[in-house]
């Protein structure tokens, strides 16, 4: 080599790069006036929980302010929330969803 001795001190990664995509958690708000037995509904209609599992979820939201329903890829996330957001905004409950990069 005459006029390029850039690559004398380089040393490549090899590593196996294992990317994973990120995840979403979707939470569910509290509210004063959405009744119990509508987030109940969604809880099962949208993620699939029993009865049971469901009112355990919407009574740790309505005592904590928040909760965690789900963690999904931002794809399954974006389309959750706009399904409760949208069922809710139906039956107009002030019920909110939001998702967050976990
Ligand atoms: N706090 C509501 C009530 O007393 C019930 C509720 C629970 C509302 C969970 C929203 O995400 C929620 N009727």
């Amino acid at each position: 080599r005459t006029d390029d001795d850039s690559d004398i001190n380089v040393v490549v990664d090899t590593r196996p790069r294992t990317k994973r995509p990120p995840l979403y958690k979707v939470l569910l708000l509290n509210d004063d006036y959405t009744p119990m037995e509508f987030v109940v509904l969604i809880l099962e209609q949208f993620f699939h929980m029993t009865h049971a599992e469901a009112f355990e979820i919407m009574l740790t939201v309505h005592k904590k302010g928040v909760a965690v329903v789900g963690v999904f890829s931002h794809e399954i996330a974006e389309t959750k929330v706009a399904q409760v957001m949208d069922f809710a905004r139906k039956h107009q409950h002030p019920l909110q969803c939001t998702m967050e990069k976990e």
